[in-house]
């Protein structure tokens, strides 16, 4: 019998979706990696992304050594610990000079993926005593969680998707961008909750991957969803499709809220979004009718001025529909890694959205979220006291992502300590004092539990919706002659040097008492390996630890059923759809009807690409083969009236900057819209070629005109631009 090759299985962490991979060995011993087919809940769903990560993590950019920035600017390969010495050295210079304020961390995209750093590198700002911890989910989707302070959390969470009988997409195009609403194999999902007789309605100016399968989609003009939305509450109120009982035993704040949806005709609604009344209405009696439905919403919204208010909106019909899980009904997730919320038929909250440090900036504040994001740069080139002067950046690439791009590089630049945990050499770490190389995925421990995490956020159909679980081994060395460590051995480095204990909190979601006690203190002398960690982060999981560290096939667990109990005597928190600052934001979206810009006749709206991830990896070939850089997708009817050729290069301008994009046809993008993605290009200082590089879109947004009130995430979406052919 000849041998067969060794399988083994990992974890992509490239998404949120963390999908399961099998990995066999091929004679040269590079590993080949797919979808595990007989996966319960991924069916053998994987990406090209993922099916890359041996190739990228063994690519020719990989960062082996750590570096450190000479006087003359070059970098030198430098011992890792040695570097987290002279870190630390330099970090307690700047605290002593300028205070701990001064100190501010960073977490990107593989700061979420890699929870042993984060929760190492939030444990030491909290142990320097800074606030100052910023994270790219305030330049997301951050009005998805804060919303909920405006409205409360139903604690009982949303209905399993096989209960749906109809879904609300709301810029959002989870088939490409994983990012929810239908699960960890979003095209097969839809078409078996479709193949069961779901309906489903998207808005999106484009008819997105996932949007082309609506019954109903509205191609709106972008930055319209609050007053959409609106005309559905109204509609529904009018027509009494809404919950009487759950509205008047569980939400506050009706009568408001009907006052203040009532001038959203369809009439005026189809005027401002550009969509057809008919489609409106049908669109509303559809959801309206359904007898168990969910909504979900995105970047699109998010990012297009109306974050928290389209977000609010979206829980307040939620809630005008009573699509929540109710007193009896059946958790379709108990938790296995993450414990839940309490399954219970109440409400948490409403509750202040900002939690305490108030930023220099704008007046705007910390919150749940930790502090604006898009407040960074300013916060850095900003004098006066409180300053940030010192910055960590894990898994995050500001330079390249950052609205206001030139301001942001300007900003790396201006630092007096500049450290980036990051496996290459960044458009960021380019400007870096210390540049931290880490191990990567194939190469630690990890688990499935930051999308299970990500499932008690309160958006339907993000997470799992059985008790699945899967945890990874190491499946390789790290290459021969390097010097890497995880992230979080870095930052606990640090820690060290400085004699700092560490508190490490567990991943879930937990009161404050309950976090405290199930918290782990990592002292100086402590040297945790990632099995410890992992134990930490796990502490209190529905299911030991030991249990599913050994579960390297990601599986269902046998949990005992949970059933959702009544809302507790005595209980006095309601649901409230009347906040006031919410509906006087809408309200203001009445002044701003006729926002035409003659000079700016067109929108940028974002996107995402299903081959890439943000700013990683874009030197992988296979990545590169639909794209190989970010095309300016266009309507064809625009192109052939500005008599630009696909292909031809376009000078895209907005009030604040400009770029050079390359035009391509799709008719799927509403007449008037240039759908570009994100994270693309250069940095100012050098030179862009759109077609090898691409075009980075953050040069065109600015951080301090149009923000949000809560989250400060600025205009980064719908943003007025003029087009002009660029001669070769
Ligand atoms: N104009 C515009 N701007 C946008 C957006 C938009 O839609 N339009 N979208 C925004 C959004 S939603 C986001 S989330 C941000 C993204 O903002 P960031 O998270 O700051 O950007 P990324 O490109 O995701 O940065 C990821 C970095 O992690 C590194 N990396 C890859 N693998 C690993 C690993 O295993 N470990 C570590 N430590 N590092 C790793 C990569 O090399 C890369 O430098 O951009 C925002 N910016
Ligand atoms: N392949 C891939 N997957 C990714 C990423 C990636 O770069 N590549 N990035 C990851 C990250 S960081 C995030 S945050 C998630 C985001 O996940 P999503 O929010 O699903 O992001 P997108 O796929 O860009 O979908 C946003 C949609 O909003 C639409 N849109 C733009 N403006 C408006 C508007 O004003 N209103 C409405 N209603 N729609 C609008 C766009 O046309 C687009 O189809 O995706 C993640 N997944
Ligand atoms: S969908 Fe996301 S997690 Fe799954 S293989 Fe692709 S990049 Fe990896
Ligand atoms: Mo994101």
């Amino acid at each position: 019998m000849s041998a067969r090759p060794e399988i083994r299985y990992t974890i992509c962490r490239i998404c949120a979706a963390h999908c399961p991979l099998i990995a066999t060995s091929k004679p040269d011993g590079a590993l080949a990696l797919h979808g595990d087919k007989d996966n319960p809940l991924y069916h053998g769903f994987s990406c090209v992304k993922g099916r890359e990560i041996y190739n990228v993590q063994r690519g020719e950019s990989r960062l082996l050594h750590s570096l450190r920035r000479l006087p003359d600017g070059r970098f030198e390969p430098i011992e890792w610990e040695a570097m987290a010495a002279e870190v630390a050295e330099r970090l307690a210079r700047i605290i002593a000079d300028h205070g701990p304020r001064s100190v501010a961390s960073y977490i990107g995209t593989y700061g979420y993926y890699s929870q042993p750093g984060m929760t190492f590198l939030n444990g030491l700002m909290n142990a320097l005593g800074s606030r100052m911890i910023f994270t790219s989910a305030t330049i997301d989707q951050p009005g998805r969680i804060l919303a909920q302070a405006m409205h409360g959390a139903w604690l009982a969470g949303t209905p399993a998707s096989d209960q749906w009988d109809a879904l609300l997409l709301i810029g959002t195009n989870p088939v490409v961008s994983m990012n929810g609403a239908l699960g960890p194999n979003p095209a097969r999902r839809l078409r078996e909750l479709r193949a069961r007789g779901m309906k489903m309605v998207a808005i999106d100016p484009r008819l997105s991957e996932t949007a082309r399968h609506a019954d109903i989609a509205l191609q709106c003009r972008p930055g319209t969803d609050a007053q959409i939305l609106a005309g559905f509450a109204r509609a529904w109120l009018h027509a009494g499709l809404v919950d009487a009982d759950f509205l008047s035993q569980e939400c506050v704040g009706l009568d408001e809220l009907q006052a203040a949806v009532e001038p959203f005709s369809f009439d005026l609604v189809a005027n401002v979004a550009g969509v057809s009344e008919n489609a409106l209405r049908e669109a509303a009696t559809l959801l309206g009718t359904a007898r168990v439905g969910a909504i979900a919403a995105g970047t699109g919204n998010n990012m297009s001025g109306q974050s928290t208010l389209s977000e609010y909106l979206v829980l307040a019909l939620t809630s005008l529909r009573g699509w929540w899980l109710r007193a009896g009904d059946e958790k379709p997730n108990p938790g296995v890694l993450i414990q839940p919320p309490p399954a219970v038929a109440a409400t948490l909250g409403p509750f202040a959205a900002g939690t305490g440090e108030a930023s220099r900036i704008r007046g705007l504040q910390e919150t749940m979220l930790g502090m604006p994001t898009a407040t960074l740069s300013d916060e850095i080139l900003t004098p006066g006291e409180g300053r940030v002067r010192a910055l960590i950046v894990l898994g995050g690439n500001p330079a390249l992502a950052f609205p206001d791009q030139a301001k942001a590089h300007a900003a790396m630049r201006d630092l007096d300590l500049l450290i980036v945990v990051d496996p290459v050499l960044s458009a960021t770490a380019r400007s870096a004092d210390f540049v931290f190389a880490p191990k990567l995925s194939l190469e630690v421990q990890d688990s499935s539990a930051i999308y299970e995490l990500f499932g008690n956020f309160g958006s339907p159909g993000m997470g799992f919706e059985r008790p699945y679980a899967q945890f990874s081994q190491p499946l390789l060395e790290p290459p021969a002659g390097s010097d890497v460590a995880e992230d979080y051995e870095f930052i606990h480095a640090i820690a060290r040097k400085m004699d700092l204990t560490l508190r490490i909190k567990p991943m879930s979601m937990l009161d404050p008492a309950e976090a405290e006690r199930l918290s782990t203190r990592v002292e100086p002398g402590d040297r945790p390996d990632s099995d410890a960690v992992w134990k930490m982060l796990l502490n209190g999981s529905p299911v030991p630890y030991e249990e599913v560290r050994d579960c390297t096939r990601g599986r269902i667990f046998e949990r005992p059923r949970v059933t959702v109990a009544p809302r507790p005597d005595g209980w006095i928190e309601r649901l409230n759809l009347g906040d006031a600052g919410g509906l006087a934001e809408l309200a203001a979206t009445l002044n701003a009807i006729n926002n035409e810009d003659t000079e700016r006749p067109f929108r940028l709206i974002g996107r995402r690409m299903r081959d890439v991830m943000n700013s990683s990896w874009h030197d992988n070939p296979p990545q590169l083969r639909q794209w190989a850089y970010n095309p300016a997708f266009m309507n064809p009817g625009d192109i052939e009236a500005l008599s630009i050729a696909p292909g031809r290069k376009v000078r895209i301008r907005s009030a604040h900057g400009d770029i050079v994009g390359v035009v391509q046809a799709d008719p799927a993008v509403r007449t008037g819209c240039v759908s570009m993605s994100h994270c693309w290009g250069q940095t100012p200082d050098q030179p862009e070629d759109p077609l090898i590089d691409g075009s980075n879109t953050g040069r065109l947004l600015a951080d301090d005109t149009q923000y949000d009130r809560v989250s400060g995430i600025p205009l980064m979406s719908g943003i007025p631009i003029s087009l002009e052919p660029v001669d070769v």
